[in-house]
């Protein structure tokens, strides 16, 4: 069954989020660089890599679905951050603000009577709480051992094999 108009549009502006928020972990990757951070650097480039394919499920869904993606366009991420705590900080607001985003989706799907679409969305739900979760872990992390240069070292260290700290 060909996807509700209301429902394919309301999935190309979350293509755009998707690649947003791809950008902006590929931002948050570079700033951390800067910092000789790499270890948070390679977790966020692996976060730039998990949104790019959050973004390619979605087009593809849309073929599937008798639907177009529009290949929206994206914004300019910000690029510098106070300090590792800060960057966290707003990537975890980032997330809350897609989950909203992704809630909304749900809703307009319902709406539409687009069961196939509310089933699929399902899988982003579920990702969403994963990645509240994830991000607020190395928040209360990075709380711990504010001020402390060794800390920092050593989460940096264990940041490098993404995987330890967001399971
Ligand atoms: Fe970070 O989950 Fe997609 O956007």
């Amino acid at each position: 069954m060909k996807i509700p108009a209301k429902v394919e549009a309301a999935i190309n502006t979350q293509i755009k989020e998707e690649f947003d928020s791809a950008y902006l972990y590929l931002a948050m990757a570079a700033w951390f660089e800067d910092q000789d951070l790499p270890g948070f650097a390679v977790w966020m480039r692996s976060q730039y890599q998990e949104e790019l394919e959050h973004a390619h499920k979605f087009f593809d869904y849309l073929f599937e679905r008798e639907g177009r993606s529009l290949v929206p366009s994206i914004k300019e991420p910000q690029k510098e951050w106070k300090s590792p705590l800060d960057a966290f900080r707003a990537a975890y607001d980032h997330e809350q603000y897609i989950t909203s985003c992704i809630h909304k989706l749900v809703k307009t799907a319902r709406e539409a009577d687009d069961v196939a679409s509310e089933r699929f969305l399902d899988w982003y739900v579920n990702e969403q709480v994963e990645e509240e979760s994830t991000a607020m872990n190395i928040i209360k992390q990075l709380e711990r051992i504010e001020g402390s240069k060794y800390g920092l070292f050593m989460l940096d260290k264990e940041m490098s094999s993404r995987g330890t700290l967001d399971e």
